[in-house]
């Protein structure tokens, strides 16, 4: 059975934190610039765990402080916090008794996990968990390092028992109510193996969801490819992954930061299609949020602050027989509201048009500032269409997304394209 996952498709925007030893070399090895994402810098640079271990030696993030994420998390309008408690590296941001390999055993020597899990139930914020199933890279037995050790002397059991499933259940015992975990790259995991994991973290929390990467359609929500919107709009519960540059892990040298306008175009975009987009903060060593990022997100979360309703709370809708040209929609079921997403500010009559809406409106108003718009809808006869158009005001009031708000007077109703006079049978 699925575990109810209302809250979680409510929820649309959550952040995920990227933070670990690999943060502390911040994509460079020896002078040299990792080749890709800089959490994988130890394999990809294949690092010996004789060099890398040591680095847990340095872990001392003096500047952190649990609240200010979850508070920045909350001001950003984001709703779920996931954070990696062991990434592919093996190491433990939290205090485990299964391996050394953790927080305890630094200079920093406190559970950055329970920190965070406090100051999510302290501010009312959903607590989530990343755990890497699979790859272990300082388990001689988990997947992925095959530099330290031979993979011919792998014994994947051992260490799914010996350290995955006790992990887990450390995770899901020690820290309060989780709200999800989030498991990752299951490669060619064996299928019993996944369902032994998803009984374990049923067993203990039931009401926890499960990623969709704990693999075999096991989990309860789906996971897009990295920074993907699907084309169709998807039934089941989803979540689309994006980073702000172009690494997961702290990375010092990455300009390539988003603007604050992908990130807003692209939540509506995926709210659109009934999905939430999970959006990645690496923070660096010291434990602070870069820069970058909190002025990206401070933008994004001016928006959200005024425009956040609708997002929260939307769902899928029929599809409508033509994409818009000036950009999407989100409807909210419950309130019968449409959500139209003006990303494309029509320049010389500020107005737009859709084809194929049958429920009457009852009211259009601007919802950043309650301003009433004009709309008219009419019934083409010859046609068969239901047109409407919508009169914005001539200024653009958002030059990222105008949210014009539909209230209808009944559950949406949508034309189909065969309705019309391009019926094959007509
Ligand atoms: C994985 C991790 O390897 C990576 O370090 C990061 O944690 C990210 C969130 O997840 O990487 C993936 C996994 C799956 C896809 C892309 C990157 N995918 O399906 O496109």
């Amino acid at each position: 059975m699925r575990s109810n996952t209302k809250w979680f498709t409510d929820a649309k925007f959550g952040m995920i934190i990227h933070w670990g030893l690999y943060s502390i070399l911040a994509g460079s090895w020896k002078g040299k610039e990792a080749p890709r994402t800089c959490e994988w810098i130890m394999r990809n640079m294949r690092i010996s765990l004789d060099e890398y271990r040591p680095l847990a030696q340095q872990f001392c993030p003096t500047q952190f402080d649990a609240r200010e994420y979850v508070r920045k998390a909350k001001k950003w309008g984001m709703k779920y916090i996931v954070v990696t408690t062991k990434h592919h590296d093996g190491f433990c941001l939290f205090d485990t008794k299964v391996s050394d390999y953790n927080v305890m055993n630094t200079p920093y020597g406190k559970d950055i996990i329970k920190e965070f899990a406090d100051a999510c139930a302290e501010e009312g914020m959903v607590f989530c968990v990343y755990y890497s199933q699979m790859q272990d890279w300082e388990d001689p037995n988990g997947d992925g390092n095959d530099w330290d050790f031979d993979k011919k002397d792998k014994d994947f059991r051992k260490y799914f028992y010996g350290k995955c499933i006790p992990q887990v259940k450390e995770l899901l015992t020690n820290y309060g109510k989780i709200g999800l975990i989030w498991f990752d790259t299951p490669y060619d995991m064996p299928v019993e193996l996944c369902r032994e994991l998803r009984d374990v973290v049923k067993e203990l929390q039931p009401e926890c969801l499960i990623n969709g990467r704990i693999g075999y359609n096991l989990g309860d929500f789906r996971n897009m490819a990295d920074n993907c919107i699907p084309h169709d709009p998807y039934a089941g519960a989803w979540e689309s992954p994006m980073t702000l540059n172009t690494s997961w892990g702290y990375c010092e040298y990455d300009n390539h930061w988003a603007e604050p306008s992908e990130v807003i175009t692209r939540l509506s975009g995926i709210a659109s299609k009934g999905g939430n987009l999970l959006l990645n903060i690496g923070p660096d060593a010291d434990g602070v949020i870069p820069e970058p990022s909190v002025k990206i997100m401070d933008e994004v979360g001016k928006w959200m602050e005024k425009n956040g309703e609708s997002l929260y709370g939307t769902s899928t809708f029929p599809t409508f027989p033509y994409d818009a040209s000036w950009g999407n929609m989100t409807y909210n079921a419950e309130e019968k509201k449409l959500y139209l997403h003006v990303l494309r500010y029509p320049v010389i009559t500020p107005k737009i048009s859709s084809i194929g809406l049958k429920t009457r409106i009852k009211k259009a108003y601007l919802l950043a500032t309650g301003e009433p718009v004009k709309f008219s809808q009419t019934y083409e006869q010859a046609r068969e269409e239901e047109r409407l158009a919508v009169t914005l005001p001539a200024e653009c009031p958002d030059p990222v997304d105008t949210v014009v708000v539909l209230e209808l007077e009944g559950d949406i109703q949508v034309q189909k394209l065969n309705e019309g006079c391009y019926a094959e049978n007509n």
